[in-house]
């Protein structure tokens, strides 16, 4: 076995108020229990030129973990499974639907992701960011989520029943924009939303994004109306 030290492995990661994909990356990271230097760069709204200095597409989360290199919060998950299998379900059919949501969300609901932007710190955007593109995508997450949960969710609260596992982490950020933006929902994204919330990682996310410098806020995120 290798012993990866510290300095051998580092998490980029932007502000945490607004990166959804570092929080997926970073609770990806610290469910597969990764001993990781974690270093966040305040995020300057695109083209971070820190950003840019360090991660080989760019962008945020970037993991860098005992030799392996690894950008794309999909491909973290993937390297973080191989090394704690328990990210994915145990069933090869339920691994299978649980790779596709996450490939789903990895790949899409852009409409909403440019409507309804994740901001942690934000309890006043209710009402906000609804248009057509926007409320297809909740519809077609409600769909997944009330599918999944019924098919795999057993009696646990995550989608895979009481386990909070990979495909959790991928949605946690709309979990996110919903708590913030207050879409109307059916009951189980409602109970789901509030499982997530209450998940202790995804808690600690949320303390530490409260704790950051003011001065990393970005007008951009802080001016929706
Ligand atoms: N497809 C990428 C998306 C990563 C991404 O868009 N990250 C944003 C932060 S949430 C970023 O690094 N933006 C660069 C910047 O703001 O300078 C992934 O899955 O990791």
């Amino acid at each position: 076995m290798t012993v990866v030290g510290v300095a051998m492995a580092k998490l980029y990661l932007g502000t945490r108020r607004y990166s959804s994909w570092s929080m997926r990356g970073w609770l990806l990271v610290k469910l597969a229990e990764l001993e990781v230097e974690e270093i966040v760069i305040p995020l300057e709204g695109g083209n971070t030129p820190a950003v840019q200095a360090i991660s080989p597409n760019g962008l945020v989360p970037y993991l860098e973990h005992d030799g392996a290199q690894v950008w794309e919060s999909l491909a973290i998950a993937e390297y973080c499974a191989e090394l704690a299998s328990a990210l994915w379900p145990a069933d090869w059919w339920a691994r299978a639907h649980a790779r596709a949501i996450s490939a789903e969300m990895h790949a899409g609901f852009r409409a909403l992701r440019m409507a309804m932007p994740m901001n942690l710190g934000r309890q006043d955007y209710a009402g906000l960011g609804r248009n057509a593109g926007s409320l297809a995508d909740i519809a077609r997450i409600e769909a997944i989520w009330t599918g999944t949960r019924e098919r795999f969710g057993g009696g646990g609260p995550y989608l895979f029943g009481a386990a909070f596992n990979a495909a959790d982490a991928m949605f946690a950020p709309v979990v996110a924009r919903f708590l913030t933006y207050q879409p109307e929902l059916c009951t189980v994204a409602l109970e789901y939303c509030k499982a997530v919330r209450a998940q202790p990682l995804v808690a600690a996310w949320y303390d530490l994004a409260a704790a950051e410098p003011p001065s990393w806020k970005l007008e951009k995120y802080e001016s929706l109306a």
